[in-house]
């Protein structure tokens, strides 16, 4: 098998010491953290479309990176993308990988020769997969980047449009059942709206949970058993997307009756673009029983769009960790590096140190938030701070058994609150500090 990557070796762990560019400094895939191995605690994929695909273009610029692969035809393009991708996992030591149909072939003039050259690709695919090892954690759909879609896809004023669209999910999900995909994602990119003066948005959602409930009957008929996700995001590419944030989802699932077929595939940058943290995200996702896995960048707090970098800042990391490990850990997600390079950072060997930079920021984030736990200070505030619920009249409205005219009684006779103690904001803060730095 030809070599795509040959000026970099396979990128091993070398310590904290080492001032090797192209080595793990703290990503160490058998060491234990919190009862798992780094490699089981973090389940690290890598993003087919970002990795295999995207060479740079901005609405500014055409791309930077060379993504050909000494390819010239199209399907053996595809074919050296798959080769390729294998090779970069096998380095990078990443055991997953995501794509959207679109990423792995290339669309054809008619769905059928379309749906051909996937059931080639798949079958590449499946023989790299069965002499790797490495593993499909999700597959989906591009129902967003072909011009049909312009209106939408799932939620298009089009039934042409919405037709297509499930056929196309359709194939997504037989070949992502297939290749024994954990996961199959709906991130909704055209399904909001530009403007409501031409939007009925009743109808739009009601089409987009008619397909999301098509889809999953169809999956569990052809034995599809992973999760199913939607991938919150609030804006762009559309002014307004429906999948706003979890919150939003959640009671979009609810409504539908789909919240027990659903989890959520959680984007650090999708969270800030909502103006939550990656945290808040994360939170509400495990509070109500739908954490599913995540997309792991980070955004520029100056930008208002999604710039997808590789997330490099621990302190986020960290608090991301933390919420996985209190959700009791990845069962069929992981933390796919839905990620780039910068435009200028376009060479192969960015690629790694891109990854790298990523992996040993999950693996020290992991790190940091097994420490935060087992510290116990920050758990042990929180749970201090409630305390008043575990007894007496809080014990009462935690029960539900608390009356309007009980409270009533029981705030005349108290006259006024005077046990309310201080938050310490800034307290916690600096123990986060000192579980990160040590000292
Ligand atoms: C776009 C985005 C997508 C989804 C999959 O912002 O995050 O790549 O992750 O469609
Ligand atoms: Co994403």
């Amino acid at each position: 098998m030809s070599e795509y990557y040959n000026k970099i070796s396979k990128i091993k762990y070398e310590g904290a010491g080492s001032d090797n560019p192209l080595s793990f400094k703290y990503y160490n895939p058998d060491e234990i953290v919190a009862g798992k191995s780094m490699r089981n605690q973090l389940k690290f994929a890598m993003s087919y479309w970002h990795t295999m695909c995207a060479e740079g273009t901005d609405m500014f610029g055409v791309g930077t990176a060379d993504k050909s692969f000494g390819a010239t035809d199209s399907m053996a393009h595809a074919e050296a993308k798959a080769n390729a991708a294998f090779e970069l996992m096998d380095k990078l030591d990443i055991d997953y990988y995501c794509f959207h149909d679109r990423d792995i072939a290339p669309e054809a003039d008619n769905l059928k020769e379309t749906n051909a050259r996937l059931d080639k690709i798949q079958g590449i695919l499946d023989n790299l997969m069965k002499s790797t090892g490495k593993k499909l954690l999700w597959g989906t759909a591009n129902c967003f980047g072909n011009p049909r879609y312009m209106h939408g896809a799932g939620t298009a004023p089009n039934a042409d449009v919405f037709a297509f669209a499930a056929a196309q999910i359709k194939k997504a999900l037989e070949i992502t059942t297939a290749l024994g995909g954990e996961g199959y994602v709906f991130w909704g990119g055209r399904e909001g709206y530009e403007t409501l003066l031409n939007t009925n948005m009743a109808l739009e959602q009601d089409n987009m949970a008619r397909l999301m409930k098509m889809t999953v009957d169809y999956g569990r008929s052809i034995g599809f058993k992973g999760n199913f996700y939607i991938e919150p995001k609030p804006k762009e590419p559309t002014k307004h997307q429906y999948d706003f944030d979890t919150a939003t989802v959640l009671a979009f699932l609810r409504k539908y009756g789909l919240d027990k077929d659903f989890k959520m595939n959680i984007e650090a940058n999708h969270a800030t673009l909502a103006g939550h943290t990656f945290q808040h995200e994360l939170r509400v996702a495990a509070d109500n029983g739908v954490f599913g896995s995540i997309d792991a960048n980070q955004g520029d707090m100056l930008l208002g769009w999604d710039t997808d970098q590789f997330p490099t800042n621990v302190y986020d990391t960290a608090m991301c960790m933390y919420e996985v490990l209190r959700a009791g850990g990845f069962t069929t997600g992981g933390l796919n590096f839905d990620a780039k390079t910068r435009r200028g950072s376009y060479t192969q060997e960015d690629v790694f140190l891109a990854y790298i930079a990523g992996m040993d920021s999950f693996a020290l984030g992991l790190k940091v938030a097994d420490k935060i736990i087992k510290d116990g200070r920050i758990d042990k505030f929180v749970e201090e701070r409630y305390a008043s619920y575990k007894t007496g009249i809080g014990a009462k409205i935690v029960a539900g058994t608390a009356t309007m005219e009980e409270l009533e009684q029981y705030a005349l006779n108290m006259g006024d609150v005077t046990t309310n103690i201080s938050g310490k904001q800034e307290y916690l803060e600096a123990v986060i500090n000192s579980v990160m730095f040590g000292v």
